[in-house]
Parts: C-alpha cells; sequence; structure tokens
C-alpha cells in the first residue's frame, strides 16, 4: 500500500475549506490513517520544502506555510499518491484541471490550498518527517475489498 501526505494548508483553514478537501478524498476511497492540526515551524517546513531552497519564491512559500495552522492528512492506499496528485490538480490553480481542487477554489499559485507528495518514495519520506509511527494508526475499513481489490 503506497502512502501519502497532504497539508491543508494555511488558506485552506481560514477559507474553511478543510472539510470539502478531506471529503473529496475520503469518498474518493482511499484510507485515513493519520491527522493532525498543527502550527508548522520554520524549521520543518525548511525541511519539508528544502528542494526549493534558493527558487524566487522559496521565501514567500516558508512565510505562507508557517503563518497560521494546517490540517496534515495521511491517506493510504494501492496509488495513493497518483490519486491525490490528480483529485489536486497542477500547482498553478489556472492551469488546473475543472473539478480539481485547486481549480474549484484556487486562483494563484502561492494560494494553492493544498499539498500532496510527488512520488511513492517522496510520500514515505514526507509522512516519517511530519508524522511519529504511534500518531498512524494501522486499521481495516469495513467493506474495505469493495474499494481495494486487494487489501
Ligand atoms: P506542488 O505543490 O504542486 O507539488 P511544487 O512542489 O513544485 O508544487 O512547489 C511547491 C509549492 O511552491 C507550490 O505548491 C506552490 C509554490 N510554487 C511552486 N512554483 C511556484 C512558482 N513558480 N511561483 C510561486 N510559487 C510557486
Ligand atoms: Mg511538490
Amino acid at each position: 500500500m503506497e502512502r501519502t501526505l497532504v497539508i491543508i494548508k494555511p488558506d485552506g483553514v481560514h477559507r474553511g475549506l478543510v472539510g470539502e478537501v478531506i471529503s473529496r478524498i475520503e469518498r474518493r476511497g482511499l484510507r485515513l490513517i493519520g491527522m493532525k492540526f498543527m502550527q508548522v515551524s520554520p524549521e520543518l517546513a525548511a525541511q519539508h520544502y528544502a528542494i526549493h531552497k534558493g527558487k524566487p519564491f522559496y521565501d514567500g512559500l516558508i512565510s505562507y506555510i508557517t503563518s497560521s495552522p494546517v490540517v496534515v492528512v495521511v491517506w493510504e492506499g494501492p496509488k495513493a499518491v497518483e490519486t491525490v496528485r490528480q483529485l489536486m490538480g497542477v500547482t498553478n490553480p489556472t492551469a488546473a484541471a475543472p473539478g480539481t481542487i485547486r481549480a474549484d477554489f484556487a486562483v494563484e499559485i502561492g494560494r494553492n490550498l493544498t499539498h500532496g507528495s510527488d512520488g511513492p518514495e517522496n510520500g514515505a519520506a514526507e509522512v516519517a518527517l511530519w508524522f511519529k509511527p504511534q500518531e498512524l494508526v494501522s486499521w481495516q475499513r469495513d467493506g474495505e475489498r469493495w474499494v481495494f481489490e486487494k487489501n
């Protein structure tokens, strides 16, 4: 089973879209295994966005993600990473396909509501960065076999 990390960024929290984002992923069928509401420290933000250090938008990205609380969620599923990326839409909301979270609720790349891991290895690494092992719950949903063919 693949894991992916989703962050509902400060704009999503302020705009009351936490439930909407979680609901879309939940209804799609991924399995929720971890969730928390937290203030992101500058240290954690720097680790999470290390790959973007030095880019022109980096400072703005760090101040945005640390500006106020976020909701962080771990999802599990056969292709969890790809499924979430598809639901979110591409990075720039005005380029995202209609019906995706970013296209439906955002207009600016620097206020694009959500983060989702971009590959299976990155998903595992991000989950380990944001969650302690004991914060993740291993469980079997009722009716799982009607969502995941192999589980
Ligand atoms: P994604 O969040 O779709 O994985 P990314 O990892 O390339 O995109 O970038 C991380 C975040 O940084 C992205 O959600 C918004 C911001 N960002 C990326 N490219 C940007 C740009 N050209 N201008 C402003 N912000 C940008
Ligand atoms: Mg990314």
